[in-house]
């Protein structure tokens, strides 16, 4: 079953074609489905790809309370994801993708080595951007790319830095680094926890992306995106169809 579920999951991702949720009739709990996303990724890494860090999501109250949870998520970053700081996003390998701006750490010794402002790319594979937790944790929490900015030492005052998202040059959400957890360390923190429970620990070089610090926007063709966070800068793509 679990591996019936993850080929689903892939399929809908390759064809970026939306299917329906799947975790009720399977009777998928959370740790089921944790498998399942682990199964999912497993099909990734058999055509190349490679690990290159976890994220973490549900990190803001926003969040939590769309999907009617009080715990994050984690899901696992593939180098198949990352598309280059002012790089191109093929919207036409997505199905309803939406960006967020986000914070990103760079691993070593399992603790922090320095940070990055980041953008995510979320692309839920169940139609209507709608699920339950077991759902959005078996679609790998809605990992489908991120952008990550200059790397920088962890500055003063990172748990309450602004931030902007803007889209074709006009600010589109505004927030705090607050958002996350109160404090991006603090999702740091869950992923070492989260992902060690599942045997997964933090390799030197792996990119940890902490959650958003506002609500994600939806994209269209020739939308450019950029995330502007204070003492950190800027990371950015275009999405192109
Ligand atoms: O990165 C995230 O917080 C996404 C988690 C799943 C919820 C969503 O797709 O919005
Ligand atoms: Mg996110």
């Amino acid at each position: 079953m679990i591996s019936e579920l993850a080929d689903r999951l892939d399929r809908a991702a390759l064809t970026a074609t939306a299917i329906p949720r799947l975790a009720a009739a399977a009777g998928l709990d959370p740790p089921a489905a944790y498998d399942v996303q682990r199964a999912l990724v497993e099909r990734r890494l058999a055509r190349g790809e490679r690990l290159a860090g976890v994220k973490m999501g549900l990190t803001s109250r926003a969040k939590m309370a769309q999907v009617g949870v009080d715990e994050v998520i984690w899901g696992h970053l593939t180098d198949g994801m990352r598309i280059a700081d002012g790089g191109v996003l093929d919207l036409t390998r997505q199905i309803h993708a939406r960006a967020e701006p986000e914070v990103a750490f760079l691993v070593t010794h399992s603790a922090v080595e320095a940070v990055a402002p980041a953008l995510e790319v979320i692309d839920s594979r169940f139609e209507g951007f709608d699920f339950s937790l077991p759902d959005v944790i078996a679609d790998n929490t809605s990992a489908s790319g991120f952008v990550v900015g200059p790397w920088r030492p962890v500055p003063e005052g990172l748990g309450n830095l602004g931030v902007l998202l803007e889209v074709n040059g006009r600010v589109v959400q505004t927030g705090s680094t607050a958002a996350i957890l109160g404090d991006p360390r603090r999702a740091f923190d869950a992923a070492v926890r989260l992902a060690g429970g599942r045997g997964v620990e933090l390799r030197d070089g792996w990119i940890v992306l902490a959650g958003a610090a506002t609500a994600a926007v939806p994209l269209n063709p020739g939308d450019h995106v950029r995330a502007v966070v204070e003492k950190l800068g800027t990371a950015s793509f275009k999405a192109a169809k």
